[in-house]
């Protein structure tokens, strides 16, 4: 896939910050430290997008940007451009933090997940390395519950000997409960032709 252009459009916490629903809308999110940042940054390959993600105050935010792509045609040109948005949650996982701060952080994720119309895809990023966590189960059930398409991805997996990917793509899904999960390294960038298809409307 080659990566037209990308534009950072706003950080939002309630539907009133949303920008309009008028494109496809991809979510990403995952326990912190799960290595998002570097996968949106191995998808768009650039930095910039990873880069506001991480602004102090915007990583307890939604944060939408938007993403023109197309098909690398055999030409050397490309294929008819796609728009889409990205949209970058805030992480979780912190069963430690503040009882308010989860809560915070639970209804607008909630208020996300179940009310925006343009959301196709709800990319759930896992350790690849470490292996699925009862957080992970979680969201991806809540993402399953409210009807969207949940597209799980093993990040780190550049961790673990080539001889041993298979096996624990094959715990992560049964952990979770999906039929396929798409191992993934932003280090060695592998799995992201794999993710954009995935994640490309038709
Ligand atoms: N070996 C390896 N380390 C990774 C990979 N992705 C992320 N990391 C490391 O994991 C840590 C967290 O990565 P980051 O992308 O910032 O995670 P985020 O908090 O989910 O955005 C950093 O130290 C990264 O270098 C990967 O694919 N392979
Ligand atoms: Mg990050």
């Amino acid at each position: 896939m080659i990566v037209l252009e990308v534009d950072f459009l706003k950080s939002a916490t309630q539907k009133k910050e949303w920008p309009p629903a008028d494109k496809p809308e991809v979510a990403f999110c995952g326990r912190s430290n799960v290595g998002k940042s570097s996968c949106l940054n191995a998808l768009v390959g650039r930095k910039a997008l990873a880069r506001v993600s991480r602004t102090p105050g915007r990583t307890r935010l939604l944060n939408f940007f938007d993403v023109s792509v197309a098909e690398r045609s055999r030409s050397g040109g490309h294929g008819r451009p796609r728009e889409l948005r990205f949209v970058d949650l805030p992480g979780y996982g912190h069963a430690s933090g503040p009882r308010e701060e989860r809560a915070t952080w639970k209804s607008m994720i909630e208020s996300y997940l179940s009310g925006r119309e343009s959301l196709e895809t709800l990319v759930v990023l896992v350790d690849g390395d470490l292996g699925a966590q009862p957080s992970d189960q979680d969201m991806v059930g809540w993402g399953k519950s409210l009807g969207r398409e949940v597209v799980v991805v093993a990040t780190k997996l550049d961790r673990l000997g080539r001889t041993r990917r298979p096996a624990r793509i094959k715990e992560v899904a049964h952990a979770l409960g999906v039929d396929s999960v798409i191992g993934f390294s932003g280090k060695e960038k592998f799995g992201v032709d794999e993710l954009w298809k995935a994640i490309v409307p038709r």
